[in-house]
């Protein structure tokens, strides 16, 4: 068994949950923060028989969309004690995926 972890755009948690739920995966759906962007994403864990692996990141690959976002670095300014701000464009996502073997599994 394995323990698919994904983190997504929060665009694309609905679509993404509702078509691994119609497919009858199980899921649990973590709030999460990416440490560059500082802003919210979500977090999937889904466990899986390993025949199923490819299934789930076929979903991935079809409900997660890259996207262009812009954030700001600080660089600094000249000889002077100081920073100015520069826009940058960078590309998110579609998913960031995981795979954990999973020594054990049960259900009480
Ligand atoms: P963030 O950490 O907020 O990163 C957002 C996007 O910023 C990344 O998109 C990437 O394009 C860029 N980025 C991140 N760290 C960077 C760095 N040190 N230098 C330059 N650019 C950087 P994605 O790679 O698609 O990642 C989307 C989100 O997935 C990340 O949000 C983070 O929450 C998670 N993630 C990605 N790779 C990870 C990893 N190796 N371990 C844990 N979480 C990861």
């Amino acid at each position: 068994m394995k323990l698919v972890i994904s983190i997504i755009h929060d665009d694309d948690v609905k679509n993404t949950m509702d078509t691994l739920r119609e497919e009858g995966f199980f899921v649990t759906k973590l709030s999460s923060t990416g440490g560059f962007l500082r802003a919210g994403n979500t977090t999937l864990l889904i466990g899986v028989e390993d025949r199923l692996v490819e299934k789930v990141m076929s979903i991935f690959e079809r409900c997660c969309k890259s996207r262009k976002e812009l954030t700001t670095i600080e660089t600094p300014y000249g000889g002077v004690q100081g920073y100015v701000s520069r826009p940058i464009e960078i590309v998110v996502g579609g998913a960031t995926v995981f795979v954990v073997d999973v020594s054990e599994f049960r259900k009480f």
